[in-house]
């Protein structure tokens, strides 16, 4: 069985886990989003691809999400005392070590599709995980701040200002002129069904299907999405703050009707939101409830298998 997956963080990479547990036999391949790229003292930082493979391998800092185990931070605490930052954005010496190999494989000329595959030869993630484009996207947002209107990069906005400040807008620049990456288009055509993990709606889900080419490949296929909000609030991070800077109610239903029913044709919400099950707005999805807190790989799996399932009854 091929299953290709949308991934942004650690939603996706924790349900990636349980997938990969869930259907061992299955050939997965993982659209990763980069909009969330960053480049902190000229070091590329691919982090949505890296929580993914440092998840699947078995490097994650597990209570973070992101970043390595085990990690200490000597380097950024000398570029502290050189006053050189951002000291906000947390390397961890390990992890530059990644981002060190990635740059210098970048700046030799190699695609970020050819670089991750080589990052991936060390971490085993045991699925194919693809870039959405070897083209820069970066995601940006414009906020209000000190009385005038500021362009932030998703990261400072993130992880600086946890995205405390309201979102006036937010877009994912270069996606118009961005071409998927090597494989992403075979890899959806290929599928036997397409797969949107927990992962942010906007910024992660949404940025990948920007890339021209990916919303109408996937479009094409069966799609099983796991909603990222329970009862109103994203499980983790701040979907919620995304959400309202598109006009998106922070609900199961919300975002279900946000994709459609022309992308999306399953949806599993969590059992406090069983009320989609009957909504009319998503008349046309197959809506099912269960648990979705993904407290285990265990758990994890069990979400992933309802999702295989639901793929299997509702493909055309
Ligand atoms: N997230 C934070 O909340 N604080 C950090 O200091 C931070 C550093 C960081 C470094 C490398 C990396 O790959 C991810 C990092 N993240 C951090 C997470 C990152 O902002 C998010 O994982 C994604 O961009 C959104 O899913």
């Amino acid at each position: 069985m091929r299953i290709t997956v949308l991934a942004g963080g650690v939603g996706a990479a924790r349900f990636l886990r349980g997938l990969r547990a869930a259907a061992p036999d299955a050939d997965i391949t993982v659209i990763g989003n980069t909009g969330d790229d960053f480049a902190p003292f000229g070091l590329h930082v691919s982090p949505d691809l890296d929580t993914v493979m440092y998840t699947l391998g078995g490097g994650i800092s597990e209570e973070q999400g992101w970043g390595r185990d085990g990690e200490s931070h000597a380097v950024l605490g000398e570029l502290a005392a050189y006053g050189a930052g951002p000291g906000w954005f947390g390397l961890g010496d390990k992890d530059i070590a990644t981002h060190i190999l990635r740059t210098q494989l970048l700046a030799a000329g190699q695609p970020l599709s050819a670089v991750t595959r080589r990052l991936c030869e060390r971490w085993q993630p045991g699925v194919t995980l693809l870039p959405m484009s070897d083209d820069p996207v970066r995601t940006h947002v414009t906020v209000e701040l000190d009385g005038r209107e500021q362009d932030l990069h998703f990261q400072e906005w993130w992880v600086r200002l946890h995205a405390a400040v309201p979102a006036r807008r937010i877009e994912a620049v270069g996606a118009a002129r961005a071409r998927p990456a090597p494989g992403v288009l075979a890899a959806i055509g290929d599928a036997d069904f397409v797969l949107f993990p927990p992962s942010n709606p906007v910024v992660s889900i949404g940025v990948i299907l920007a890339v021209p080419g990916i919303a109408d490949a996937v479009q094409a296929k069966t799609v099983v999405g796991v909603s990222p909000i329970i009862g109103g609030a994203p499980v983790r991070g701040m979907a919620d703050a995304c959400l309202t800077a598109i006009g998106v109610e922070t609900s199961a239903i919300a975002v279900a009707a946000h994709y459609g029913s022309g992308l999306l044709d399953g949806w599993l919400v969590d059992d406090q939101d069983k009320d989609a099950v009957d909504a009319p707005e998503l008349a046309g999805l197959a809506v099912r409830s269960r648990p979705l807190y993904m407290t285990s790989v265990a758990t994890a799996a069990e979400i992933a298998r309802a999702a295989v399932e639901l793929a299997l009854e509702v493909r055309r």
